[in-house]
């Protein structure tokens, strides 16, 4: 599971990405500050059953704080897009390869408008974030025109030759995207795509496909610069996206400061609690936070759009496979050792294989741990399901 952090510079990606994963990275407020890809894990917050069982829980993939299960995501935050890239204008697109494998985009804006077409910082208000989104949309359209059309004349050629079907020549050459026949079958109907369509009607093919392969969510940043929420609200009025207030800035602050033990703070809580004395400075930037983030929206906004991705975008469930059913254990006696992601309406069969090939293609049976039943390789999983599987050698 891999999530891509994008947007035109400078409007806070590697703000936002060093908040989820912690991992330092070069944060300024000039154009293309990001050249080579930042990758890091970040997590999705769950409920970790281990309270409500009442036991002493051993996270090895994963962390539980308070009964809470943070599991793992990889991240990867690219350079800055500019309008235009796909014509070569900024640093092109061929960076977004970076993102290839993501199930799933966050799209930062700046949503004070405080940062022009190509990210230079201009007054707030000035720029109008609904011509990001679009533009943003397009480009990543341009780009995977780009690699569809790639050698695509080639390949029809010989399709007359192997009589293989245009539908399956398209899903070779978007292999990489992760797109399946299914999908691209659906987008072919839907458009009435033929080798002879132009490229207007590419583009409306790939639209259909880009939706469900890189849904998008806004991560609308900098909500915390004076009258970014009339922008937010105006924005989110006409987006058909996700669109989540956020202050990547307000959250690296408040989790470096968790770190330092200066405070307490969880990813996501709505507010912390202060540890130790405070100097002048770090009181009135802790007061800021509160006063101009967490109180009118309640969180800063990142873990959320993390959350949400996972949950509501992407559809998944946490699944949490034990070997022993009655103590909840691996078989080194670690209780609730891993929790795994997983597609809304898996299997317990796809939980073997997810666990391991072997006991996937040696599954013989399973146990729902929580109430003791023995389940098929049919049954679907719930979120929070506590399965013990039993494969052969
Ligand atoms: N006020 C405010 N400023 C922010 C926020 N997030 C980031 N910034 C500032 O925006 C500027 C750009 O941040 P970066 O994270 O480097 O932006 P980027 O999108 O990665 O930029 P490129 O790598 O150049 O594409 C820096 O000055 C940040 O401090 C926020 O939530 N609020
Ligand atoms: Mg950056």
């Amino acid at each position: 599971m891999l999530i891509g952090v994008v947007g035109k510079s400078n409007t806070g990606k590697s703000t936002f990405f060093s908040a989820a994963t912690l991992v330092d990275v070069e944060i300024s407020n000039r154009i293309f500050t990001t050249i080579e890809p930042n990758k890091g894990v970040t997590y999705v917050r769950a409920e970790c059953p281990c309270r409500k069982l009442n036991v002493k829980c051993s996270p090895k993939n994963s962390k539980c704080v308070d009964g809470v299960r943070y599991v793992p995501v990889k991240m990867v935050d690219v350079a800055g897009l500019v309008p235009g890239a796909h014509e070569g204008r900024g640093l092109g697109n061929q960076f977004l390869s970076d993102i290839m494998e993501a199930s799933a985009l966050i799209h930062v804006v700046d949503i004070s408008g405080s940062t022009d077409e190509s990210g230079n910082p201009v007054a707030p208000g000035s720029n109008d974030p609904k011509n990001d989104i679009k533009f943003l949309e397009e480009e990543i359209d341009f780009w995977i025109l780009g690699i569809l059309k790639r050698n695509l004349l080639t390949l029809i050629r010989k399709m007359e030759a192997t009589k293989e079907k245009f539908s399956v020549i398209l899903e070779k050459q978007l292999s990489g995207l992760g797109i399946k026949l299914p999908e691209i079958e659906d987008a072919i109907n839907r458009t009435h795509l033929t080798t002879a369509s132009s490229d207007d009607e590419f583009l409306e093919f790939i639209k259909i496909l880009r939706s469900t392969s890189k849904p998008i969510i806004i991560a609308a940043n900098k909500i915390d610069v004076p009258r970014s929420e009339k922008i937010f609200e105006r924005v989110k009025d006409v987006t058909k996206l996700d669109i989540v207030p956020c202050s990547a800035a307000s959250e690296l602050a408040l989790r470096k400061a968790n770190e330092k033990s200066v405070i307490e703070y969880n990813p996501g809580d709505s507010d912390f609690t202060v540890l130790k004395e405070l100097d002048d400075k770090q009181k009135t930037a802790l007061d800021f936070i509160r006063s101009h983030v967490l109180i009118p929206y309640n969180s800063t906004g990142v873990q959320k759009i993390i959350d949400d991705i996972i949950f509501n975008i992407l559809d998944m469930i946490v699944v949490y496979p034990v070997e022993n059913e009655h103590k909840f254990t691996d078989h080194k006696n670690n209780a609730l050792p891993d929790a795994l992601l997983l597609k809304k309406g898996s299997t317990a069969l796809d939980l073997a294989y997810k666990v391991h090939e072997d006991i996937g293609k040696n599954f013989i049976a399973a146990v729902d741990a929580r109430t003791g039943m023995h389940i098929s390789a049919k049954y679907v999983l719930k979120n929070g399901d506590i399965i013990s599987i039993k494969a052969g050698k």
